[in-house]
């Protein structure tokens, strides 16, 4: 393509990377991928149809893609101790497909976290078409702690005699034991599931609890806390891998997105790094210092605080949605998502809660002093939202904290 062909978009994505560098990144489920992560993504590799697997493929040239695939396998099995890895998911939610439609028949019974309570659509939400296969039972938090309640998860499993048992969550700010959960499936004779999409930063150092020989399958997503490309990944134990591979491809999937697979292996690399398990100790810093500090300034956090990269506040205690809380910090460039909180009464798209992560801002070298300055930030840009002079002076000054952060 001849240079500067792309005029529209090139502005777009100037435009953009603006947006990333001014901005104060808060969103649980985002992170900034390293320039070795894009360079791969954006690589030659984009151009080759690879379909199979190491060894057995369906196109010729694939000698060097067989190579790269096998080292990404390689370095996930030796991060996780994995039996056996997929590295071929487009998706998280795509990794899920792969395992319910291996493993499970239609109107098979699926025991996984309510959305509302910090669930996933894809673990069977009535708007996904998980719902529409599987008979979903849902669990949810406790009403007084908002955490987990194992005890509940035991008596709907008798109850309910799943044939899968889900754990994992996107918005649940506190350890997850899955070994519990094992216990539970075991008792009921279910297959369990340990979807650790947002966690697999913080598993692959070892800050939070594996469910390696506890689950029978493990997927998760490569762009969130492990700071990689978009994408998914499947761990299981090997009975279950032969399913599971044939299921994604050919089942599922045609050609592997290379370019992708082969920027997991970079950020699998990466994440070896001694300087990882320092990252992630300092993204759960920040997160337990900003948790903090908004309970200080009177907002209620679920749970009291945080064990991992995130943590929901009821934004309704202060007269608001989430969703206003969302246009009102956008505005000012600073980016939370809105969220359900469990019990939640509002509607999904105006729900009561939004979501603070500190994965992203962490690769921007934010310390916990930092995170003090942000939750001062958006504090006063919700209590000063009805001046437009005010939210200007915010938004100047969250570029030139920005410009500092990277300095
Ligand atoms: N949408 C992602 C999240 O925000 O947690 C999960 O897929």
């Amino acid at each position: 393509m001849k240079k500067n062909l792309d005029i529209q978009l090139q502005a777009l994505l100037e435009k953009e990377q603006l947006r990333q560098r001014q901005g104060i990144n808060l969103i649980a489920s985002e992170n900034y991928a390293s320039q070795e992560v894009m360079n791969v993504s954006g690589s030659v590799l984009c151009n080759k149809y690879v379909e199979g697997y190491p060894g057995l493929r369906y196109y010729s040239g694939c000698g060097v893609y067989d190579q790269i695939e096998q080292l990404a396998i390689d370095r996930f099995k030796s991060i996780f101790k994995a039996d056996h890895v997929n590295v071929q998911p487009h998706s998280g939610s795509q990794a899920n497909a792969a395992v319910y439609l291996a493993l499970l028949q239609p109107g098979d019974t699926i025991l996984s976290m309510d959305l509302a309570a910090g669930g996933h659509l894809s673990h069977g939400h009535k708007v996904n078409w998980t719902h529409q296969f599987y008979n979903i039972v849902s669990y949810g938090v406790d009403p007084i702690s908002y955490q987990i309640n194992y005890d509940q998860i035991e008596a709907l499993a008798i109850a309910c005699k799943p044939k899968l048992i889900i754990a994992g969550a996107s918005a649940y700010s506190r350890i997850i034991d899955f070994e519990k959960f094992a216990q539970i499936a075991d008792k009921v004779g279910a297959l369990f599931l340990a979807d650790i999409a947002h966690l697999a930063g913080l598993i692959a150092v070892g800050l939070h609890p594996s469910p390696v020989g506890f689950a029978d399958v493990i997927t998760m997503t490569t762009h969130k806390t492990f700071q990689g490309p978009r994408g998914g990944v499947i761990m299981c134990k090997q009975q279950f891998a032969q399913k599971i591979d044939k299921m994604l491809m050919p089942g599922m999937q045609g050609g592997a997105l290379m370019n992708h697979v082969a920027a997991k292996a970079v950020a699998a690399l990466q994440v070896s790094q001694p300087e990882f398990l320092l990252y992630q100790k300092q993204v759960i810093k920040n997160a337990q210092v900003a948790a903090q500090e908004c309970m200080k300034l009177g907002y209620r956090v679920l749970t009291g605080g945080t064990d991992n990269h995130m943590f929901l506040i009821d934004v309704q205690s202060i007269g608001l949605n989430g969703r206003q809380v969302e246009e009102i910090l956008e505005s000012v460039d600073i980016f939370v998502n809105r969220n359900a909180i469990a019990f939640d009464r509002q509607p999904p798209l105006s729900p009561s809660g939004i979501r603070i992560g500190t994965a992203a801002i962490t690769t921007c070298r934010a310390q916990e002093s930092d995170m003090i300055t942000i939750i001062h930030l958006i504090d006063r840009a919700i209590k000063n939202c009805n001046q437009p002079q005010v939210l200007d002076s915010i938004k100047e000054e969250v570029h030139a904290f920005m410009a500092q952060l990277f300095s």
